[in-house]
This record gives C-alpha cells, structure tokens and sequence, in this order.
C-alpha cells in the first residue's frame, strides 16, 4: 500500500557504492580480470589501449555503482533534479579524471606497475570525446563535473555523434580535415540502456481535433520514425561525493534491415532506411558560432531534444508524480538555442499526448525551461526557414504560431503595440524569407534567461534581446561562466597543485576561495624559486612536443605567449601574427637591442567552410616558417602552430604558458573560458576589455593583466562615426611595414597574391578592428616584455593571478545556476 504509483519499491535498500580499494593487490587483480574475462586478452601480449580499456571497465564499475546509489538517493529524497540539454559535449579523456575524483592516480599507477604497463602510455591510449566544437561545448563538460561534485542530481542530454570534431593536420601551411573516428575502439565508459530507446518522428501531417488555433488536442501523424537509442556515461564528482550521468542518443531505423529487399539481392536497398537514420548523429557540425542552417541540423536539434523530454516525462510518471509538479522536479537548461525546440515539443506532449490544457502546458513549460545564450553574434543567431519546420515539423510549427500569437497580445497588452516592436518581438522573422527566431522561442518559454559573463550581459539586456526584456525584466540575469579546478589544475598541472598544497593546505582542494590566501605570499621568494621551477618543467614538456611534432626546437627560459582557441576573426589570431611580423621586423633591424626571447605558440581549428580562417592559419604557418629559418632572428623569435588543438592538448600547452591571449575585438567574446585556464595555472593575460576578461582584471587587479584596445562602446561608436583602416594603417608605421611584408610576398616566395583577401579586408573594412587596436596592443606587448625582464615583479603578478581565480571555478557557476535558475540544492548524504 506504501508503493507509489509505478508499483516499484521505493528507496535506497542498501547502498550500492564499492567499499575502496585499499590494496595495490586487490586493485591490480580487478584491473587483470577486466583484462583476461571482460575482453579477452593475455597480459604478457596485452597492449597500451587494452591496458586502458581494462583499466577503464574496472574504475566504471566503481562509477556505476555511485550513480545507481546517488540515482537511488535522489529518488528516495523526492528531490528536483536538473536536465542539461546541449548539442555539444566536449569531454576529452575520462581516465585521469575519474581516477583524480575517485582518488585512485596513485594505487593505479602502482597497480599497472606490478602488470607491466606503463601510466604515461595507457593514458596516452585513450582518444579523446571530441564531441563539441569550442567553448560551449567545454562548458557543457566542466558543468557535469561540477555538478557531480555538488551532488547536485543532474542528467545531461546529447548526441552520440559517431565522428566527433574533425581532426586536423596541416600540408604545406593548410588545414587539412580528417575524420576523428573516437568510438573505433568501441567505448569503455558506456553502458547501452536499450530499455530507454524511444521512437522520434518527422514529417507526415497533423490531424485537427478540436478547433484550429492550435490550442486544442492535435494528433501527428510523422511520416518517418528514427529510433533513438540509449548510452550512458557516468559521471563522478570530486571525492566521490555523488555521480550523475551523461545520456547520449544515437540514430538508426525502427526496421534496421528489410529482410525481403535483402533476399530479393537488393543490398543496399535493405539497408538504405538504416544508413539515413543513422545519418542523425553521425557527424558533429563543425562550425564554431555560425549555425549550419541545413536539415539534417534541424533534424539532429529535434531529434536529441525529444528523446530527452521523453526520457524526462517518462521518469516524472513513473516515479508516481503529476505533471503539474512538473516544474518542482525537473529543471531543464537549454545550453544555446539548440535545444529550443524542446519548448514546443513540451507544449505538444502536454497538450497532445496527456491532454492537459493549453494555459496550464504553458505554466508548466516555462516553469522547467531556461535558456543560456552564448553569442550576440548577428549571423549566429540561429533561424529557421517556416517552410522547412513546416515539412519537419509540422505540429510544432502550428504550436510556434500560437505561441506566438499570445505572446504578441502579452507585448500588445503591455503597450508594446506599435508595428515595428512586433515585428521585433515576433518568433517569424519576416526581413529575410518567413523564418523561426530561435532565441525569441527559448526566451519567451524560459523563466530565466542568462549571460555567461557580466559584460555579455549587459549587452544582451541592451541590443539582441533589448526588446524581450523590456517587456519582462526580470527574466535575464547573469551566471559568468567557469571552468573545473579538477581538470584545469589538479590533473592538468600537478606540479602547481603539489605547491598548492604544500603552502595553503589540503583545504585549496576543496574550497577555490583558499586560494587567495596566495596573495599575502606574493612576494615570497622560497614560493616563486619552486613556482619557476614548476613552469620551467611544463615548459620542458610542452618543448620535447613541439620538438617531436614540428622539429622546433623551443628555449624554455623565452617567454611562451600563447594564443590557442578555434580561428575565428572575431578572435584576432590576425592580430597577433601581425604584430609577430612586426617584432621579426624590429628584431631585424636591431638584432642586439636587448630582446626578450620569445616563443609565440598558436593552435587551433577553423571551420571548413570559413575561408578566411583558414587562410589566417595558413599566413600563420608561412609567417613560421620564414621566421623559423631565419638565422638572425633565431634566438630571439619563434612562431609555432601545434595542428589538432583539442582538450588533451590544452592540458599540456596551459600550464606551459607564460602569456595568455584573449585579444577579441571587444563585445564579441560572450566570456571565453580559455583566458580561466591560464589565468589559475599563473600566465599573466594581454587581454582587450572583453567577456570574462573584464571580471579577471577585477579579481586578479589592474596591475597584474595587460589591458590595450577599444572598449566595447568604443568599437559600437567607431562603427557608426566614418573611421576607415587606412586611417590606423597611415598613423603607424610598424603596422604598415608587417601588411605591406605579407602583401609583397614575403610569407609566400612566388605568390605575392597569396594573403591578398587578408590584406584587402585589412586596408578596405577591418570588420574586426585589428588596424584600430594594433599600436595599442604592440604598446602591450612592449610593457609584457618589461615586466618579463623584471623576474621578481612577473612572478609576483603570475601568482597573483592564480591567487584571485577561485570565483572562477565551475563549482561556483553551478551554485548560481542551482540557486538563480534552477532552485535545487546539492543532495545531502
Ligand atoms: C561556442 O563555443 C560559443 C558560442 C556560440 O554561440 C557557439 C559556440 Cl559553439 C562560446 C563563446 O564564443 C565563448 O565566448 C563562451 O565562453 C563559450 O561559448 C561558453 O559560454
């Protein structure tokens, strides 16, 4: 009688959590057994990745038995839980981070010892979950393990995409594109829960019930079905404190095979339904802020965010609760508009499926949803044609027309009545074509909307969204963003975490704030002799790298500026290049006028269809190369480009860094997270007054950042007021010397005309302010290099840039989110 509706027993019966691994012996024998009884394999032949996939089937059951408990508890608890629905996931490898929050590095390494394998290459065998493009997609991931670390029950919703973020090389200075094929190997972190598969719909028509506004009861009858299928990931916080899980859905055919096709010899014909509807999540779009724009997006948009809403509806009802508790249970983030169908079809579930009215599908829809934006970017917002959600999606279509038209009498009724603000308000874009404002969906169905940096913010409330928020004020707010101390620091940079320790304590693990106890030891020279020897050692490793990878060999006593992200102009890796051009040129003409030595390291990938980024990566590679051969210059000056940037390799250029790029044209960059990661692992930051940028100076003081350029009103004016590059180009002759090189020819003996769409996007439009900002930040680069030679003054600074980086774990942008957006709490044990 005390069962709930579902019928199953309630509650945790025992604690499902393996007791810990004390042993060396009892560790190597579970690992060995994984090896012989899991896969197969003889020990005395077994290689690294086997190494690594019985290591990992070994930690998974540790993992798993904690999500199960933690699922148990959470359930028991009747608590809230949270759903992160994001077309990315950028994840990178799982072995150090499970093993660093189970607390197992040591007893593993150990344990592989007595087997005969070693840690550094059953790592290395792991490839990385490159299923994300950028930052957002990193975000996703530092997000999970955080808020695994809160115990705060979350589940996270993607696609299993089978070729993730492509992989790059370069030939001859061009990015070359090749697929990354992550699951080759198979996936040893996954478990398949066939039981949750569901069937997603496209297509057909829609069957009116009631009247024809939309509002009332409609049956879709889609005209293909694409199954999803279910794999889990489990996801372990700090100290083992609490683990969620990562759903990934993939894409195949209700009816994978047509047996009578097959037998009547008709091969392909038999597998042709499998191969489109596979086709959903086979590949990872790779463009960086620009949205794809085709179908098979739109289908990949709908197809994981009705998967996930079924998933979640399905758990609500079967835990025995009501719909319209809905909202008390379930706290759905929308990571970009990428999910934001998900609102209409949590409007059509409702209404249709179980038959709730429309008002109240309404309050319980806004009452879960809330949306992130991550880009003001004009051409990034993303858009729909009406006709293609028409023959995709029919019913939703109808239910976005609804929408719309209430929203549109709320505006009316607020005074919001003229043409032109509702044009501005609508949900149709009717200036290019009839299409679905995306963002308008997921504002207007969100309770909250939020920035992820203060600056980003403020815009949002100002230009994009200035008329949504107008009509509801309180609805956008601000959570910067931040990054995982775990990753970033603990596993990235052990050396620094060790000093950490020893100076501040056990307690800098677990708390980010006890950092700033740094600040009253910045002058310490016993702190900064074993700082330097720190970084002088990652340095080293980051050398034998490059060394091996590109046959440079790297000082590492010269100061390593780094600018690694994907290549976008927004970006300004032009600007960089420009001034490394202009250094070479100065170094040139006065070879012993006292340089620092410097290494200027870039990585990154542009999106295939972005030409001139690619053309920027190509000028960056031919700039290397003369500058590389140079024999003057030589000792002063190297420029490096580390093709295929992913997590892995991040995790071995931050900590090696001395200087951090994060030169954006200001208001472009929403946050950036890249800047975080140097900043705590102690490179001081040449930085426009960008994104999060502008709260790092706050945190780490105007003294130890290097700040040049335009502000982001300065750039809004100098758009509007008539200012023409040829204006910047005239007034500074270092600038015009290092354009005036690359058009000549001398980055590409034999074709002078190389660079021209650079160097005529340079002297005719500067969209992105690179000639305005370039003797500012040469001015910059000249005061790095000051400070550099005054050892004692830069490390000072160094550590008082990880000193003020605590407000910037994730840790704490998950407890906004819990506290501001989401209302839930961390469970407690
Ligand atoms: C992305 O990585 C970002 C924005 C976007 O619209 C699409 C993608 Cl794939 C980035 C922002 O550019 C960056 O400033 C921000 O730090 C990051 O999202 C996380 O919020």
């Amino acid at each position: 009688s005390d069962l709930p509706a579902s019928g199953r027993a309630p509650g945790p019966a025992v604690p499902l959590a393996l007791a810990p691994i004390r042993s060396v012996a009892d560790w190597r024998d579970a690992i060995l057994a994984k090896l012989v009884y899991a896969l197969g394999r003889d020990q005395r032949t077994a290689s690294d990745r086997d190494w690594f996939e019985a290591l990992a089937l070994a930690l998974r059951d540790r993992v798993v038995a904690h999500a199960l408990d933690s699922d148990n508890l959470t359930r028991a608890a009747g608590h809230k839980r949270v759903y992160y629905l994001s077309l990315e996931f950028l994840v990178g490898r799982l072995l150090v981070d499970t093993l660093t929050n189970l607390d197992m590095t040591g007893l593993t390494r150990a344990a592989l010892g007595e087997l005969g394998a070693d840690f550094e290459r059953v790592r290395a065998a792991e490839p990385d979950a490159a299923l994300g493009n950028g930052g957002l997609g990193r975000l996703a991931a530092c997000f999970m393990e955080s808020a695994a670390s809160l115990a705060i029950p979350t589940c996270g919703y993607g696609i299993r995409y089978e070729n993730g973020l492509f992989r790059q090389e370069i030939r001859n200075g061009v990015q070359v594109e090749l697929p990354e094929d992550w699951l080759a190997a198979g996936n040893p972190w996954e478990i398949r829960r066939p039981e949750r598969d569901c069937d997603i719909g496209f297509g057909g028509h829609v069957e009116q019930v009631g009247d024809d506004d939309g509002a009332t009861r409609c049956v879709w009858h889609p005209a293909e079905l694409v199954r999803a299928v279910a794999h889990d990931t489990p996801v372990i916080g700090w100290r083992a404190r609490h683990a969620n899980r990562l759903r990934l859905w993939s894409a195949r055919a209700v009816a994978p095979l047509r047996l009578d096709a097959f037998n009547a010899g008709d091969y392909l014909g038999a597998v042709a339904d499998d191969v489109r509807a596979r086709s959903v999540s086979r590949v990872l779009y790779p463009s960086d802020t620009t949205p794809a724009g085709q179908e098979l997006r739109l289908r990949q948009e709908y197809f994981f965010s009705a998967a996930s809403l079924h998933d979640i509806l399905r758990r609500h009802l079967a835990e025995g609760y009501d719909l319209s508790r809905l909202p008390d249970m379930a706290a759905i983030q929308l990571n970009d508009t990428h999910p934001a169908i998900a609102i209409a079809e949590m409007m059509r579930l409702l209404v249709d499926r179980h038959g709730t009215a429309w008002n109240e599908a309404w309050r319980i829809t806004c009452g879960c949803f809330s949306y992130t934006n991550h880009t003001l970017l004009p051409e990034a917002l993303e858009t729909w044609p009406v006709a293609l959600m028409e023959r995709l999606l029919p019913r939703h279509m109808q239910i976005i027309y609804r929408l719309n038209a209430d929203h549109l009498e709320a505006a009316r009724a607020k005074g919001a009545a003229s043409d032109s603000l509702q044009a501005s308000l609508s949900m149709i874009d009717e200036t290019q074509g009839r299409r679905v404002r995306m963002g308008t969906l997921a504002f207007v169905g969100s309770h909250r909307v939020n920035g992820v940096s203060a600056l980003h913010t403020g815009l949002m409330r100002e230009t994009v969204f200035h008329d949504l928020h107008v009509l509801h004020p309180d609805r956008i707010t601000n959570v910067t963003n931040g990054i995982t101390f775990r990753r970033w620091l603990f596993e990235a940079n052990p050396r620094l975490t060790g000093l950490l320790v020893d100076v501040l304590g056990d307690a800098v693990l677990d708390d980010p704030s006890v950092l700033a106890g740094l600040r009253g030891l910045a002058g310490d020279p016993g702190l900064r002799a074993r700082l330097i020897a720190c970084r002088r050692a990652n340095k080293v490793a980051l050398s034998n790298l490059v060394g091996e990878q590109l046959g440079i060999g790297l000082d590492p006593d010269a100061l390593f500026d780094v600018h690694v992200k994907r290549l976008h102009e927004y970006k300004r890796q032009l600007l960089n290049i420009l001034e490394a051009v202009s250094l070479w040129q100065a170094i040139r003409a006065r070879p012993a006028a006292g340089w620092v030595p410097r290494v200027k390291i870039f990585a990154g990938k542009a999106a295939a269809s972005y030409a001139q980024a690619r053309l920027i990566i190509r000028l960056i590679n031919d700039v290397a190369s003369v500058i590389n051969s140079d024999p003057v210059t030589s000792d002063l000056l190297k420029v490096v480009f580390l093709p295929n940037f992913n997590v892995s390799l991040a995790e071995i250029i931050i900590p090696a860094a001395d200087l951090s790029e994060q030169i954006s044209t200001a208001g472009m960059e929403a946050s950036g997270t890249g800047n975080m990661k140097f900043a705590l692992n102690g490179a001081l930051t040449i930085g426009t007054l960008d994104g999060a940028n502008i709260e790092i100076r706050d945190h780490v003081r105007a003294d130890n950042i290097f700040i040049f350029g335009l502000t982001a009103a300065e750039v809004a004016v100098r758009r509007l007021d008539g200012w023409h590059p040829e204006f910047s180009i005239v007034a500074s002759p270092a600038l015009a010397g290092a354009i005036e090189a690359i058009g000549r020819g001398t980055f590409s003996p034999g074709e002078d005309t190389r660079f021209a769409p650079i160097v005529d996007e340079l002297r005719r439009t500067d969209r992105f302010l690179v000639t305005a900002d370039f003797d500012s930040y040469a001015e910059a680069q000249r005061r790095v290099a000051a400070l550099w030679r005054d050892r004692d003054a830069w490390w000072r600074a160094a550590v008082l840039n990880t000193a003020g980086m605590g407000p910037f774990s994730s840790d704490r942008a998950i407890g906004e989110y819990a506290e501001k957006i989401w209302h839930v709490t961390g469970l407690e044990r």
